[in-house]
């Protein structure tokens, strides 16, 4: 078994938005490894740069075909540290402009499978070794709003239902689907203009308020609980970044017609996080205000405060949250840093420091499934996804597998909702 690099290929190929984007395969002398990259769309302003900006893909393939794979052939896939640093210096940036994060991500994903696979390995248990054996909690998104839609929609983004109470992922995931499935039957019951329509993550888009949203969220979560025996919680991604004016200093929530500046949003949070007994709550203020991550997540009961743009997983941000104790919870995307030891490093940060790790799809994603594989990897004890739709799918039943591999071994991970 030999993990040496002998060629990189690279190919532009389609997202589940329809955009371009980069696939590469790394090929060992006994193995081979593929990874896609993804996109988010409502992106952190500190994520790193996509493809270089005179270019985009293709100039990226290019990089991939006349500087990177020369410089990787010939090096051991099975250290991916080394790798990645590699690319960081290929680079030869902070925010990979000059070869693109996405660039660096395929390369890097694609490198640790092929590694996994030279060893005849799945990739968990290649970065994880045999102690891994948990399983996350699905956090899926049911209703989509604000950067992720148009028109008159909730002006929070994601609607998240989080099973926490099941004893399976096969269980959990049954949970979601039966949430989504309720949800999509409450909105047609309840709402004329709703023809089924749904967004890029699979999550329902109904011209509904912010209030209606709330409610069908919370009665399928409730329902699903009492039929399948098991606490069922919910969460929301807020995305405030998206709807903060710095000029005015406030949130404009436009479909709700309202204003509120850091205070209000502040206790508007607090309310919304008593009044449903939020499990969840991302990124519920603009990506600078720390302060207010901090004061939010001394106030708030049994809640998980997750930073996303916040923190773009990275592991300096991340410090300064630890700092002042913003949030407790981080979402990991391994494309806001660019390299699989970035993201690496940033989760053990967070472990540490007791950050829950939320390993986390984008809204533009392919048919790739290595994050169910990450997750496992690095015991997050959640993964967001969707519920449905095929890229979010890829993700979900690959855990499934992986469950069914792991067998009287397999664990849910252990989450307290605090
Ligand atoms: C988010 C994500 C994924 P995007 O804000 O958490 O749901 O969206 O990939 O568009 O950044
Ligand atoms: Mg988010």
């Amino acid at each position: 078994m030999s993990s040496i690099i002998e060629d990189l290929i690279a190919r532009k190929i389609f997202n589940s938005r329809g955009e371009e984007t980069i696939e590469v395969d790394v090929i060992t002398t006994s193995g081979f490894g593929r990874a896609g990259a993804p996109a988010g769309k409502s992106r952190g302003k500190t994520e790193v740069v996509y493809y270089p900006p005179q270019g985009g893909v293709e100039a990226a393939i290019k990089k991939v075909d006349d500087i990177i794979a020369p410089e990787l052939a010939g090096l051991n896939a099975d250290f991916q540290e080394e790798i990645d640093n590699t690319l960081r210096e290929i680079d030869g940036t902070t925010d990979f402009k000059n070869i693109g994060g996405n660039t660096a991500f395929a390369i890097s994903i694609a490198n640790a499978e092929a590694a996994a696979n030279s060893h005849g390995l799945l990739l968990f248990q290649f970065l994880g070794g045999n102690a891994a054996n948990t399983l996350p909690f699905p956090l899926g998104n049911c209703i989509s709003g604000g950067a992720h839609t148009q028109g008159k929609t909730p002006d929070i983004q994601e609607y998240l239902a989080l099973p926490h109470g099941a004893e399976s992922f096969l269980e959990a995931q049954t949970a979601n689907t039966l949430i989504h499935k309720k949800i999509g039957d409450s909105l047609r019951r309840k709402s004329t203009s709703f023809n089924g329509g749904k967004s890029d993550e699979g999550a329902w888009i109904a011209n509904i308020d912010t209030e209606s949203a709330f409610e069908a969220i919370a009665r399928a979560t409730e329902e699903v609980g009492n039929e399948m025996d098991f606490e069922c919680g919910f969460g929301i991604d807020v995305a405030a970044s998206s709807f903060w004016k710095p000029k005015e200093e406030k949130y404009v929530y436009e479909s709700e017609g309202k204003k509120r500046d850091t205070a209000e949003q502040l206790e508007y949070m607090l309310e919304l996080i008593d009044k449903y007994h939020l499990a969840y709550v991302e990124d519920p203020f603009q990506e600078e205000d720390f302060e207010s991550f901090a004061e939010l997540t001394r106030r708030a009961k049994n809640c998980i405060v997750c930073g996303d743009d916040l923190f773009t997983s990275n592991t300096e941000r991340l410090n300064n949250g630890i700092k002042i104790n913003a949030g407790n919870a981080i979402i990991i995307k391994v494309n806001q840093i660019g390299t699989l030891t970035d993201a690496a490093e940033t989760i053990e940060t967070a472990q540490r420091n007791g950050y829950y790790a939320v390993m986390s799809h984008r809204s533009g994603d392919t048919c790739d499934w290595h994050i169910a594989h990450l997750a496992v990897a690095y015991r997050c004890p959640v993964i967001k996804t969707g519920v449905v739709e095929g890229a979010r799918i890829a993700k979900l039943n690959e855990l499934i597998r992986i469950e069914h591999f792991l067998g009287d071994r397999a664990r849910m991970a252990d989450l307290n909702i605090r």
